[in-house]
């Protein structure tokens, strides 16, 4: 599919060539979905043009969506997005969720440790400024496809060793009692941009929504604190309403 330059658009500059070559190879199904690009110097020699000209067009490619990089494994047309359909009325866990609808949950952790709390944290948690937190920091994957990033906050007496969540929060919380049995939920829109942007392979500016949990224990003790950031075109959130 990487035609020579001179099949291209006639005067445009190379990299709009290559990019158009690339757009209309992944329209016509000559590579799919989830397919690795060629390594930028091969791409280079087929199309004969500069690297420069290629990561360009790569690069335009991948800030449209198109293309989605991966740090240290190259280049691959973007997976299919299937959208997740989630109940508000339940509350489940990721791995849950992932669970039922068959799919595989996995999760990269971004970090897990012991700090001394934020204002917020210990506002939420009930926390003095001698106490610490615990947080557990996860980009949430389903099938290969990055769908969520986590950073939840807990105090350390409900998880004493963050080291101990190995995949499911809620299932190592289940060991000491401690699952929240109640949670209020808070859903608003962002654009999303930067680091968490890259983390779950969207453009610069995409819409997200950003979640904020916050779960109770049946004593009425708050557990858990988790801010999240779901990626818009992956989820549709839906909630029974009911005539009073
Ligand atoms: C869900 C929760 C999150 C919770 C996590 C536990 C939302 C918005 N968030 O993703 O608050 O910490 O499940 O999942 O639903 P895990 O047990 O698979 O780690």
């Amino acid at each position: 599919f990487l035609l020579d330059r001179a099949s291209g658009g006639g005067g445009a500059p190379l990299y709009l060539q290559l990019k158009k070559n690339i757009e209309d190879a992944v329209r016509h199904g000559v590579i799919g979905p989830g397919d690795a690009l060629p390594s930028e110097r091969d791409i280079a020699l087929k199309a004969d043009v500069s690297r420069v000209t290629v990561r360009k067009a790569v690069q335009d490619l991948v800030k449209s969506g198109l293309l989605v990089q991966r740090h240290g494994s190259g280049t691959f047309v973007a997976p299919r997005r299937e959208r997740v359909e989630q109940s508000l009325s339940r509350l489940t866990s990721f791995t849950d969720d992932m669970a039922r609808r068959g799919m595989t949950a996995s999760s990269v952790w971004l970090d897990k440790g012991i700090y001394p709390p934020s204002p917020d944290e210990m506002m939420v948690l009930g926390l003095s400024a001698k106490e610490m937190v615990a947080r557990v920091s996860r980009l949430r994957i389903a099938n290969d496809i990055p769908m969520a990033i986590e950073r939840a906050s807990l105090s350390v007496a409900a998880l004493p060793d963050p080291g101990s969540v190995v995949s499911s929060l809620y299932a190592t919380l289940e060991e000491t009692g401690n699952r929240p049995i109640r949670a209020v939920q808070r859903i608003s829109a962002v654009n999303l941009a930067g680091a968490d942007a890259r983390l779950l392979e969207v453009p610069d500016g995409s819409a997200c929504l950003h979640i904020e949990r916050i779960s109770y224990l049946a004593s009425g003790k708050v557990i858990e604190f988790t801010r999240s950031i779901y990626r818009g075109d992956a989820y549709d959130f839906v909630a029974e309403l009911r005539l009073s």
